[in-house]
């Protein structure tokens, strides 16, 4: 029986890699940056990605989809930013999986994005197995959850590029050890970027935009090398 499980768990995986890798071929051909995000429930996703939006949808052509269990409370907040928001219910599944995000493009066609974010269902186990065909994997840690939550989710936190440490306005009151927090990134991925942000005061957010602005120009770049490249062959 526990065998059968894992050969079913082997497969859904295999299948969902598959489909990533579809993903990221199309997402490649149409010079889009995905950024994928994860956290534990309410470390600050939507608000974050409600500024973010409102940045980005006067500069490039932004999208979201946001993946929750039950309603439509953050696509409602994050559509207010004016940039073209489809929400995906995900009823009892705790993650998006590439097949729901293929499904959604099917049903919500966005026509040549520079960038699509993904706000993923609130759990640090579940959404860390899935590739969505991803360029960018940004996990959010706020201040309010415990130093050591990098040691205790380990597989969010170093498959993530990007670490965010979020509600950095109430760091003091809630006596967030700064020291040990960064310890325990580094002790699961020594490479990720970490910036430190409150999507509360602005402070740190100038930094989270010029990293997104500079991958999104990187991808941009890269796919007319590779279409230069393949056209004068
Ligand atoms: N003090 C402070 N509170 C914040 C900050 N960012 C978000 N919050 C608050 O944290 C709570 C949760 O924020 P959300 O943005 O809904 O968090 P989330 O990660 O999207 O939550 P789920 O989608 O439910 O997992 C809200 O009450 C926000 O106002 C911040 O920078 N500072
Ligand atoms: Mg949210």
């Amino acid at each position: 029986m526990k065998m059968r499980v894992l050969e079913i768990a082997g497969n859904l995986r295999a299948k969902n890699e598959a489909l990533a890798s579809r993903l990221r071929e199309r997402f490649a051909k149409s010079g889009t940056l995905v950024v994928n995000v994860l956290s534990s429930p309410g470390s600050g996703k939507t608000t974050l990605l409600v500024h973010t939006l409102s940045r980005f949808v006067s500069r490039y052509r932004t999208a979201a989809l946001v993946g929750d269990q039950a309603t439509d409370n953050d696509a409602q907040r994050l559509a207010r930013s004016g940039a073209p928001v489809h929400q995906i219910t995900t009823a009892a599944e705790c993650r998006l999986d590439a097949d729901m995000i293929t499904k959604a493009l099917a049903e919500w066609p966005q026509d040549e994005l520079d960038v699509l974010f993904i706000e993923n269902v609130g759990n640090l186990i579940c959404p860390a197995e899935y590739d969505l065909g991803e360029d960018l994997r940004v996990v959010l840690f706020s201040v309010t959850e415990g130093e050591d939550k990098p040691l205790k989710y380990p597989l969010a936190f170093n498959t993530a590029h990007v670490i965010l440490i979020t509600k950095c306005d109430i760091a003091d009151a809630v006596e967030f050890d700064r020291d040990e927090a960064t310890e325990s990134i580094r002790s699961v991925n020594p490479e990720a970027a970490v910036i430190e942000l409150s999507a509360r005061t602005g402070d740190g957010l100038a930094g989270w935009f010029a990293l997104l602005e500079e991958r999104v120009a990187e991808k941009q770049r890269l796919d007319r090398t590779e279409y230069l490249s393949t056209v004068t062959q």
